[in-house]
């Protein structure tokens, strides 16, 4: 089972922070501070060689997305004493990271969530710069505490579900699980989904009601919408008989007594929790230290110094500083090995060197060096001895479920290829990409329709999102063409195609539930239940059965203007379905750049009349980039550079101001969504374009005449083309002049010619006729030519 959700703002949540950008100066100088900051954080670090497997515990807390997973760890940290505060200088010293976005321009600006709360820094599980931006867990972490002299260790997993893989993998190397519910929205459609994988593994869940503090908090409903799902999932008895804890993973408590409605809670510290972790979850004394090691790979990390690290959980046996092992792939192949030259634990957000360790303990192990396409995760580790005359054998891998959204990737070939990027070529690109598939499990890659191009498949726009926002970030250029579904060729009816279909989930207050079923059902959502009063008054619960490609498009930007900020959207793959036909999204048409330059408010202003831009004033443009969308359903060509002209004719009206609305900047991930079939979104470091993907044609385009409408002194814009245009014998009457380049009267226009032999056209200098109908552009070089005439003289047939 596969499911994926996105998250709109709910007033002032984490969400908001997609949209926000920062210079790369300042994040570097954020994260420097930040890892200096957990360096002071570290707990003594001590070399305790084995741990007795009775006192260890392996747990991963699971949850749908913005539950309070990393909080709940903060707090786990902060009260074993593992992590300790900032002293009122390093506060003060402090740089706290600016949240923000994949967008190439816009503004930076801090959300108000504060970084650090009673002297600790929030969220530190969350170290990696995407991470810290969007307020979003991306990859698995792992830390342990000590606790009366037990070691816990805790692994942090995200809870979008485009990055599910990550979670699915990380429940093979713990024993238990505690899964977090917000006490207010209860189950969702990613706690269904980490709660099934737990559950079919075997583990038995403890449950933390998380947000207990909040007023709209309803435990008893939640309690039993709970109870439900277990048995929905088909939990076992003694998986059914799950412990559950009452929390506030942001006040530090936790309780097993129902808080009551404006009381004090009957704790005040995470002990309760601490103490059902170590009564519930099994101590890993199952995995024998006797035999032969062993242990899958569960994760790989790069250290400068040491190489590559692989971290999961010895399965059995022993293992040494010094012991030679050997590395599996799940065939049982020879695919590495090498000497272990490292050996570390942790103890909170640091390493701790090790000089042996033994089944049950979580490790990373370097020194193993595995033929290039060896190195990865799902690797079974083992000493080569003692495995009789078989030899060893690979460990059982989770096979991961399979990706549904793919998109295309090539190297730049824009006009503005190579200028703000380093890493251009395709060479480079498709070595990074496989490199990335070594350790993201759910990303598959294939060969693309060309030979320069890649097939990238994945679990979501996100999913997929985030590594081309990393390889922006790294310094390369790319192009990358529009997400579609991975369809399947239909087995019981040749030649037709299975789609996949989501069950999608939307909490929204009931003003705009209309707005977006009507959405969701142009996209050939199917209504699946409507429930109103969920989660509170004046909310609904919908539940939609959609194709993922009618959702792709919706959720990144649509849905949060349709329900104003107010409402999440989330979805959970459900199965193949046969294809539902085409869909009609109802985007509008694009405004493409005919010229190549730099734009210019003042050719921007009158162009707003035409659509929504998607650029500012001094961007830089060429043939065939798309600047804007269009009010209309057709395409427009328009020139975004023409410079106003400067003349010693003194103009008879003043010149106006020009006003330009803020343009609309999209982040990585809208732009894939938005982008239609025939276009492409160029990234670089600095900058994400939407261009046409047919360079060419729009370089035709803007070398002929066409026409757009021009709004002039109290005229409605009518969008004309130049064959439609009829000039009428002895259309221009006396008081107009020869041609002339220059504005008129409302700095309106952009050039002024004549365009046909005998006409004759007014110049700035000379006062305007009205109304003026048409602004004729005639060729990218001019940019324009004003038609200026009262009605009469030209008509459109
Ligand atoms: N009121 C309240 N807010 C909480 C509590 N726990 C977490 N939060 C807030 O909920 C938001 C999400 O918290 P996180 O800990 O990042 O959630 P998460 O489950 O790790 O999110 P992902 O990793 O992105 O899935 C943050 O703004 C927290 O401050 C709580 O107990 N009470
Ligand atoms: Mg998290």
């Amino acid at each position: 089972m596969l499911l994926s959700s996105f998250r709109v703002a709910v007033q002032g949540t984490k969400s908001q922070r997609f949209n926000l950008v920062i210079s790369s100066k300042c994040r570097c100088d954020h994260l420097r501070q930040f890892s200096s900051t957990c360096r002071r954080l570290q707990a003594e670090q001590v070399d305790s060689g084995l741990t007795p497997t009775e006192r260890i515990r392996n747990i991963a807390i699971i949850a749908h997305v913005d539950h309070g997973k990393t909080t709940l760890v903060d707090q786990l940290l902060r009260q074993s004493g593992t992590v300790k505060p900032l002293s009122a200088l390093e506060q003060l010293q402090y740089t706290p990271t600016s949240n923000t976005g994949s967008s190439a321009a816009g503004s930076t600006s801090m959300t108000s969530d504060s970084q650090i709360e009673d002297g600790f820094v929030t969220r530190v599980m969350d170290s990696n710069d995407l991470e810290r931006e969007r307020g979003i867990t991306i990859l698995s972490k792992c830390t342990s505490v000590d606790y009366n002299g037990n070691l816990i260790n805790i692994v942090d997993t995200p809870g979008h579900a485009d990055f599910g893989g990550e979670v699915e993998r990380i429940m093979s190397m713990v024993d238990g699980v505690a899964l977090v519910v917000d006490a207010t929205e209860g189950p969702m459609t990613q706690t269904r989904f980490v709660l099934s994988k737990a559950l079919s593994r075997g583990l038995r869940p403890l449950v933390v009601m998380n947000k207990a503090d909040r007023p709209t908090s309803r435990p008893q409903q939640v309690e039993s919408d709970l109870f439900d799902l277990f048995a929905t999932l088909g939990a076992t008895d003694e998986q059914a008989e799950y412990p559950l804890v009452y929390a506030s993973a942001k006040q530090g408590w936790a309780t097993d007594v129902l808080p009551q409605p404006n009381s004090e809670p009957a704790s005040t510290s995470m002990t309760p929790l601490f103490n059902l972790i170590m009564s519930h979850v099994p101590a890993p004394v199952h995995l024998s230290r006797d035999g032969p090691f062993s242990m899958l790979t569960v994760q790989i990390e790069a250290d400068p110094y040491v190489g590559i690290l692989y971290l999961g959980r010895i399965q059995s046996g022993v293992l040494n500083i010094g012991d030679t092992l050997w590395a599996l792939n799940a065939a049982g192949e020879k695919v590495g090995e090498g000497k272990v030259k490292k050996l570390y634990g942790r103890r909170g957000l640091e390493r701790l060197e090790k000089d042996s360790a033994g089944a049950g303990e979580i490790v990373s192990i370097a020194g193993i060096k595995c033929s290039s396409s060896g190195i990865g995760v799902n690797l079974t580790l083992v000493h080569p001895d003692g495995w009789g005359k078989e030899g060893p054998a690979p460990l059982p891998t989770t096979p991961i479920d399979p990706p549904t959204i793919s998109i295309h990737v090539h190297a730049n070939d824009s006009p503005l290829a190579g200028k703000e990027g380093t890493k251009l070529t395709s060479q480079l690109i498709r070595e990074r990409i496989y490199k990335e598939a070594e350790t993201n499990v759910a990303l598959t890659v294939l060969p693309g329709p060309t030979s320069e191009s890649l097939e990238l498949r994945g679990r979501g726009v996100l999913h997929l999102g985030v590594l081309l926002e990393t390889m922006r970030r790294e310094g390369f250029e790319l192009s990358v063409g529009p997400p579609k579904a991975v369809m399947k060729p239909d087995p019981d009816h040749k030649g037709s195609w299975l789609e996949p279909i989501e069950e999608c989930t939307v909490f929204v207050r009931e003003d705009y539930a209309g707005t977006v079923v009507q959405k969701l059902t142009m996209r050939k959502g199917e209504m699946k239940s409507y429930d109103s009063g969920e989660p509170e008054e004046g909310w609904v619960r919908i539940v939609m059965d959609i194709p993922a490609r009618g959702l792709i498009g919706y959720m990144a930007g649509e849905f949060g203007n349709d329900v104003h900020g107010q409402g999440t959207i989330n979805h959970i793959f459900k199965g193949y379905e046969p294809f539902k036909g085409v869909i009609d999204t109802g985007r509008n048409g694009a405004l493409i750049s005919m010229a190549s330059g730099e734009s210019s408010g003042y050719a921007m202003a009158p162009l707003q009349a035409r659509g929504t831009l998607f650029i500012h004033p001094q961007t830089q443009v060429y043939p065939g980039m798309v600047i804007g969308e269009a009010s209309k359903a057709s395409e427009l060509y328009l020139n975004p550079c023409v410079k106003k002209q400067l003349t010693n004719i003194r103009a008879a009206a003043a010149d106006e101001k020009i006003v330009l609305a803020s343009p609309r900047v999209m982040t990585l991930e809208e732009s894939l969504a938005y982008m239609g079939d025939d276009e492409l979104v160029e990234i670089t470091p600095s900058s994400i374009r939407l261009r046409k993907r047919d360079l060419e044609a729009a370089r035709k385009v803007s070398s002929t005449p066409t026409s757009i409408g021009f709004s002039g002194q109290g005229v409605t814009p009518i969008p004309i083309q130049l064959a439609e245009i009829k000039l009428l014998d002895n259309a221009f009457g006396d008081g107009l002049t020869s041609s002339g380049i220059g504005p008129n009267a409302n700095n309106e226009y952009l050039a002024l010619r004549p365009i046909v032999n005998s006409a004759n056209f007014s110049s700035a200098a000379s006062p305007l006729p009205v109304p003026i109908l048409a602004l004729i552009v005639s060729s990218a070089a001019i940019g324009g030519v004003l038609l200026q005439a009262s009605s009469p003289l030209i008509q459109p047939y």
